[in-house]
């Protein structure tokens, strides 16, 4: 933040923190489920079965690839996929059922990407699912079954295009530029007004591909198109992804005030501490292997995250008042692969068991070593202790302030329903400023998961 703060003309259009419905359901869907599904699916990330990229390849970005293992004629190859492109297993309805079961509240799902294919017949392209043999809307399918099942849908939009003869990466400068990239502006106008019109449930946009100077350097186009976009729907959220100001700052404008309504900095990467996050509502997208979001045939000698690990973040974004968002890539067929169907699973039964801990939270001020805290927004008097480490002795020790004004009086373990015994621990340290908890782990507890303890707060006797 400057320290004098400086007049932005094209700077946040909705207040920090909105307390309308839309947005305080945003802030209690806990789990979220991300769908990149495209083109890019029918290589799922190797060209002739040799995967060009070492490292972390984005499966979604094949298009873009390079190196003596892609084929001559790549670029042509990638644009006809779309006459391949027939989803014989695709169910909408299936994959909602599942992330349901999953215990996602809200899902994003790919409308176009950065190759510019749209799976909704826009009409304002050729490069769409109409032209595919599968021919049927696809976003219609997804908002209709999601929204059926009680998920919120978010559409993620590329403004980028590769394809698309008028997209202009940096600012338009000869006539011939300027003319094309209007007409691009235009464009992404329409389609959004489209998607707007074709589905009504949607509650907001997850925006990407806004990174190029030129896009930057639109910011009153940008800024009034988003002034349209909220007044056709004065519930949407959109993230700060979506634009910047007349300084070229973005996600913040250029005295530190969040453009949107979250903040969507947080991929494939956690913040620190709840400092980094200024008090503004986030979320955080991540993929299932180290990188790529769109389907990956092979993922031999990758790194899968676990059902473990994916707990972690999950709780761990809770703790810090923020979304957690599971990135699935779906094959050609429209199926998941085995690891994704076990997480699915897996992470159901968790987050059943465990609801009280993960929806309708708060952050709560006190870290813990053992895990994460998480507070009942409905109920103050309902701390969860959600138990990543579990301590050698089976003493998991709390420490809270002397001074607090409620204090643990009893725990019980969230997944048996049963009460742990929990005493105050004169342990003879820092008497001045603590006070000690000692909660006991029954040695028969086996689990392979991290475990949630019910602490039920009291003022201090
Ligand atoms: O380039 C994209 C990438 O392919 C993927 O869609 C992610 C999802 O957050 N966003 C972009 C990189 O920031």
């Amino acid at each position: 933040k400057p320290a004098h703060p400086i007049e932005v003309k094209f700077g946040a259009i909705t207040k920090p923190n909105r307390t309308d419905p839309a947005m305080a359901a945003f802030r209690n869907y806990g789990l979220g489920q991300f769908i990149h599904w495209g083109l890019y699916a029918i290589p799922g990330n190797e060209w002739n079965g040799v995967s060009a990229r070492s490292g972390a390849p984005a499966s979604e970005w094949i298009r873009k690839w390079e190196g003596s293992t892609v084929p001559t004629n790549w670029i042509e190859t990638y644009d006809n996929l779309y006459k391949q492109f027939n989803p014989k297993n695709f169910d909408a309805k299936q994959w909602a059922r599942r992330a349901k079961e999953m215990g996602a509240k809200y899902v994003i799902f790919t409308t176009k990407h950065h190759d510019g294919f749209c799976l909704w017949p826009s009409k304002y392209s050729d490069y769409t699912i109409a032209n595919s043999p599968y021919k049927k809307d696809i976003v219609k399918q997804v908002v209709d079954a999601y929204t059926e099942q009680g998920i919120d849908v978010f559409l993620y939009f590329s403004v980028e295009e590769w394809n698309n003869k008028d997209y202009v990466k940096n600012i338009p400068k000869t006539p011939d530029e300027i003319a094309r990239f209007d007409r691009f502006l235009k464009y992404t106008r329409n389609q959004l007004l489209e998607l707007q019109t074709n589905y009504p449930k949607i509650k907001g946009f997850w925006f990407d591909g806004t990174w190029d100077p030129s896009w930057i350097n639109a910011y009153a186009f940008t800024y009034n198109l988003e002034k349209e976009l909220r007044n056709n729907n004065p519930n949407l959220i959109i993230g700060s992804r979506f634009r910047n100001d007349e300084y070229e700052s973005r996600h913040f404008d250029s005295n530190g005030v969040l453009l949107g309504d979250y903040e969507q900095g947080w991929e494939r990467k956690m913040p620190a501490d709840m400092e980094l996050l200024g008090g503004n509502d986030w979320d955080c997208v991540m993929t299932i292997p180290p990188n790529g979001w769109g389907y990956i045939k092979n993922t031999d000698g990758m790194y899968l995250k676990t059902t473990n690990d994916i707990i972690d973040l999950l709780m761990k974004s809770r703790a810090m008042n923020g979304n957690f968002v599971l990135n699935f890539g779906p094959d050609q067929n429209g199926n998941m692969s085995k690891h994704e169907n076990e997480l699915i699973t897996a992470l159901g039964k968790w987050t059943k068991t465990n609801a009280e801990a993960i929806y309708d939270v708060k952050n709560f001020p006190l870290e813990s070593k053992y895990g994460y805290y998480t507070l009942s927004k409905t109920d103050p008097t309902s701390l969860f202790l959600t138990v990543i480490n579990r301590p050698v002795d089976g003493i998991l020790r709390l420490t809270f302030p002397r001074n607090a004004k409620l204090v643990p009086a009893s725990a019980a373990l969230l997944d048996h329903e049963r009460d742990l015994l929990l005493k105050k621990a004169n342990i003879g340290l820092d008497r001045d400023t603590n006070t000690y908890f000692d909660i006991i782990v029954p040695e028969n507890l086996k689990t392979k998961r991290a475990f949630v303890i019910k602490i039920k707060l009291n003022t201090p006797t």
